[in-house]
């Protein structure tokens, strides 16, 4: 799972993607069409807490990755390098400028929600020329021969087209699970989920500034459509904090009336907008987390640990990460019924601690 960082020139994309992966971006000869790529670790309090009661060796967390790709516009995107670039990711997050800042250049006054729907401009009309040259070749190949797959890609495709034409993205378009499916290959750029993050300006009022900021530029509704989503960081502190040891950064949070980093939050956001959930195992050896889709079944989530964990599935010890807590032991939850066994349809639940009983 990928996650491209989009956003129009110098609205803080780079800095963004540095402190999320603490990667350094200026490796020399990169060509600057070709997006870096970083990992980031996905932060979670249940995890850490399950780790306070195991001390395992290690701690594994989730991760998360992200492209910093070069600035969007209708002229990168003709470049078939930088378009894809971006069709190979999962979700965007679109950086927004809404910081003042004299010495840095803009198009125009601080206007995140104009930006928002320009660029989103720029991501239909880039899928729409996509769809036409498509329809074109189908159009000719379904004069030679008729063919029943080749006609609903034909109807998904001017359905698609009609939808775009009334300037809306397709991840605001309903589709069935066999559209889904027919139209994956194409990887259309309006289709990804997207995280729209407003870029702040530093403030002693910064912690009640994020919590409003949505709302001061008019976005909240924009940002409620299908496969939308807003948040808010500012750059700045967020670049200080990455310096800090933890107490210190706990103290300079709150001095800004805040009670956890705008990028952990971001992270978690990206990552349920990406429809992804943890699941725990734990032990003395090792306590991680592990991705998978929201609806994932118990047989299926196996198969996140190991192929074979998967093709040999018998059972599942599973408990929800609380419960554990509260019993304190896995031998206390045993006898007080809270850990139980589970089949491989069981529908895993975001927080669960599972092990996988197998015949491996
Ligand atoms: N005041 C202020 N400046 C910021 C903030 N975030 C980034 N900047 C500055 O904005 C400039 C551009 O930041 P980058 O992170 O390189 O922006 P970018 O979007 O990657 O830029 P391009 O890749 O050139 O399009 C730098 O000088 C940053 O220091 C912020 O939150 N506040
Ligand atoms: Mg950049």
């Amino acid at each position: 799972m990928k996650t491209g960082i989009i956003g129009l020139p110098q609205v803080g994309k780079s800095s963004l993607f540095k402190i999320l992966t603490k990667a350094s971006v200026e490796e020399r000869g990169h060509n600057p069409r070709e997006a870096h790529i970083g990992i980031a670790k996905v932060p979670d309090e249940r995890l850490d807490k399950l780790a306070a009661l195991y001390q395992p060796k290690k701690l594994i967390h989730a991760s998360v990755e992200y492209a910093d790709v070069a600035a969007i516009g209708q002229e990168a995107l003709k470049e078939s390098a930088y378009a894809n670039s971006l069709r190979i990711v999962d979700a965007l997050i679109h950086v927004l400028r809404a910081f003042d800042e004299p010495s840095i250049p803009h198009v125009g006054e601080v206007d995140p929600l104009r930006d928002a729907k320009n660029v989103d401009f720029d991501l239909v009309v880039n899928d729409l020329g996509q769809i036409e040259k498509r329809l074109e070749r189908l159009e000719k190949d379904l004069k030679k021969m008729r063919s029943p797959e080749l006609e609903r890609e034909f109807d998904l495709l001017k359905r698609a087209k009609a939808h775009l034409e009334t300037e809306r993205p397709l991840r605001e378009m309903e589709l069935s699970p066999e559209d889904k499916k027919r139209i994956r290959g194409f990887m259309f750029l309006s289709q990804k989920p997207v995280l729209y993050a407003l870029n702040v300006n530093e403030s002693h009022t910064l912690g009640d500034d994020l919590e409003k900021v949505a709302a001061k530029y008019g976005m909240v509704e924009f940002a409620s459509r299908p496969n939308s989503g807003i948040t808010a960081i500012c750059g700045k502190v967020e670049a200080e904090l990455a310096e800090m040891s933890d107490e210190e950064s706990a103290e300079f949070l709150s001095s800004y009336g805040l009670k956890e980093s705008g990028l952990v939050r971001l992270i978690r956001k990206s990552y349920e907008l990406l429809g992804l959930i943890s699941f725990f195992t734990v032990g003395e050896d090792e306590c991680r987390a592990w991705t998978i889709e929201r609806g994932s079944r118990a047989q299926v989530a196996a198969g996140a640990i190991h192929s074979d964990l998967e093709k040999h599935f018998i059972r599942a010890e599973t408990i929800h990460w609380d419960q554990l807590l509260e019993a304190g032991s896995e031998a206390n939850a045993r006898s007080r019924g809270t850990l139980r066994l589970e089949g491989k349809d069981y529908i895993v639940k975001d927080g669960d601690v599972m092990h996988i009983r197998h015949s491996a």
